[in-house]
């Protein structure tokens, strides 16, 4: 199964997964424009009939983004464009003397199987931490914690809990059903 995505960590996540259902990912390294959104759903929707355009065999792509409460769910589907700016540092100053501290990660697949698109999602509850912490995965996992400790410092474990975890069970268990 083809997946397209830009973001090793994302990359080696889903190839992890994929092995506990004995799927074969193939990578495609290649960044592609994400269109404006009101939801994640929304882009991944838009993203993957672009790419259906060119790609004629099935494949899949995820889109992911952070959701903090306190700010009405920012940066959402601005997630990317957020971290290449203002970066985990950013987040912390501006979630500076805000007490209530919940977010979540939500991750969408699209997957084109040739003919038709469809979506699945995953969700993970958490917490932005008052500093960064950890030096595993990548993005914001330095400042989501879950528990008492963040997605950087859970090593493998973010792997067994994660939005992603949680998005490509739902979507390789159908793929499964359908073998
Ligand atoms: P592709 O679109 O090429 O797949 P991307 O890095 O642009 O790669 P997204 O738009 O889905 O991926 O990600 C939005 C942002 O959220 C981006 O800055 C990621 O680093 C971050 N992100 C996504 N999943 C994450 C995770 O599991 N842990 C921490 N940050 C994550």
């Amino acid at each position: 199964m083809l997946f397209i995505t830009s973001n090793k960590g994302k990359f080696k996540e889903v190839k992890e997964v994929a092995k506990i259902f004995s799927i074969e990912i193939e990578w495609l390294n290649r960044e592609y424009e994400e269109p404006q959104g009101e939801s994640l759903e929304e882009i991944a929707i838009k993203s993957a009939k672009k790419l259906a355009k060119e790609i004629k065999e099935p494949f899949f792509i995820e889109d992911s983004g952070l959701f903090i409460e306190s700010l009405n769910g920012f940066p959402g589907p601005y997630s990317s464009y957020v971290f290449k700016t203002i970066g985990n540092k950013g987040i912390i100053k501006l979630m500076e003397g805000i007490e209530s501290r919940g977010a979540y990660f939500k991750a969408v697949i699209a997957f084109f199987d040739g003919s038709e698109i469809k979506t699945f999602d995953g969700i993970v509850y958490g917490e932005i931490s008052r500093e960064i912490r950890g030096g595993g995965g990548f993005g914001f996992d330095p400042i989501f914690l879950y528990g008492n400790r963040t997605f950087a410092e859970m090593g493998d474990e973010k792997n067994l809990v994660s939005h992603r975890r949680r998005v490509l069970e739902k979507f390789f268990s159908s793929l499964k059903k359908q073998a």
